[in-house]
């Protein structure tokens, strides 16, 4: 079987800017596009900052995004307030669209536990650094909604390494035996650090992965944010009427170095990138396809950048602002009730504080 053909890249807008009217049967509104185009940029502006501060020494080493933003910001554009997010130690541009707090999102990154606290009323969980272990969260969280009938859904993020884990297959297989109100959404960057999916799997594609556990998948173009909000969209609807989970596969690409600590000339050609950035980025998109509609406002973009820069600074001066952490709250957030061997180290950190050792 062929799975390219079994799981073709589902596509709204194309490279060129121009609409697929196949798949868009109804108006699609300036205002949308407009708002598409400002949540990207913004999650642009910001992981571009992050990682000048980094350079700067003023926070810590940062996991870059850019180029994966229409697969982030239009998935989390389609939960509602009340919905679930468990994102990965990638997916900012998730959280501060789903309303993640952008101090906060900075706070995460000079190691604070303030980091991983959501804004009242917003449930998104810190990000996950063991690869995949959030799709059991998601699930388990999703499963106890339904068995409160509630009409919340679990949005989880997650790369194409985390399908080789046993935490995606038992994720899936739960997800899918007790109907879990979960969208497994995959962005498909290419690599695993240093590991092109070619070489970590024999699957073509990770939609078809979703076949093994009678899941219903698909494949789109995580460059396209239309296509990305529309699916993940129906995937919300299907999982909130009770029909059980969805695995969306947003093929995608990371320009960058998987983390501020990583090299990828080491293993990538990096002129992909340079390529890619002339060819199928997201913003660049949805910019062709306003200049074709005559509907592109240099203005209205510089007033945007403006607006975006301020909010980024306020909340970096907000962020530096904090006074310092105490040391002794390295021992109280490892557990709701400390072990023997974290008290023991609590202690001794006293004793020297007091001047006994
Ligand atoms: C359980 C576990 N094993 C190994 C690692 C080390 N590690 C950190 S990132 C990464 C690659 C993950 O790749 P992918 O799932 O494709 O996500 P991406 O980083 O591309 O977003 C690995 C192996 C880890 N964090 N957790």
């Amino acid at each position: 079987m062929d799975m390219l053909k079994q799981f073709p890249i589902t596509q709204y807008i194309n490279e060129e800017g121009e609409l697929n009217t196949n798949e868009m049967k109804g108006e699609v509104s300036l205002d949308l596009i407009k708002m598409f185009y400002q949540k990207m940029l913004r999650a642009r502006m910001m992981d571009k900052k992050c990682v000048n501060l980094q350079r700067q020494g003023r926070i810590g080493t940062y996991v870059q995004y850019e180029g994966q933003e229409a697969a982030q910001v239009g998935s989390a554009l389609a939960i509602e307030e009340g919905d679930w997010m468990f994102p990965s130690y990638r997916d900012h541009a998730a959280t501060m669209t789903f309303g993640h707090s952008l101090r906060n999102l900075l706070l995460y990154w000079v190691g604070r536990i303030e980091g991983g606290i959501p804004p009242e009323g917003k449930n998104i969980f810190p990000p996950a650094v063991p690869i995949a272990s959030q799709l059991l969260h998601a699930t388990g969280v999703a499963w106890a909604e339904k068995k409160k009938n509630t009409d919340r859904v679990s949005l989880v993020y997650f790369g194409d390494g985390a399908t080789s884990e046993g935490d995606f297959h038992e994720g899936l297989n739960f997800a899918s035996v007790f109907r879990s109100p979960v969208v497994f959404f995959n962005q498909n960057n290419g690599y695993a650090i240093s590991v092109p999916t070619e070489k970590q799997m024999n699957s073509k594609t990770i939609a078809q992965k979703g076949l093994g556990y009678d899941i219903p998948s698909i494949r789109i173009d995580g460059n396209d944010i239309l296509a990305v909000f529309m699916e993940t969209q129906k995937a919300v609807e299907r999982a909130r009427n009770g029909e059980g989970p969805t695995l969306i596969e947003a093929v995608t690409w990371r320009y960058g170095a998987h983390t501020t600590a990583d090299d990828p000339s080491k293993y990538r050609d990096q002129s992909e990138s340079d390529r890619r950035r002339t060819t199928t980025d997201p913003l660049l998109r949805l910019e062709k396809y306003l200049k074709q509609q005559n509907n592109w406002d240099e203005e209205w973009l510089a007033e945007t950048e403006q607006e975006i820069t301020d909010e980024i600074n306020t909340a970096l001066a907000e962020m530096e602002d904090v006074p310092e952490a105490e040391i002794e709250q390295l021992f109280s957030h490892v557990f709701e009730k400390p072990t023997w061997t974290i008290e023991q180290q609590r202690e001794h950190h006293m004793s020297i504080k007091r001047g006994q050792v």
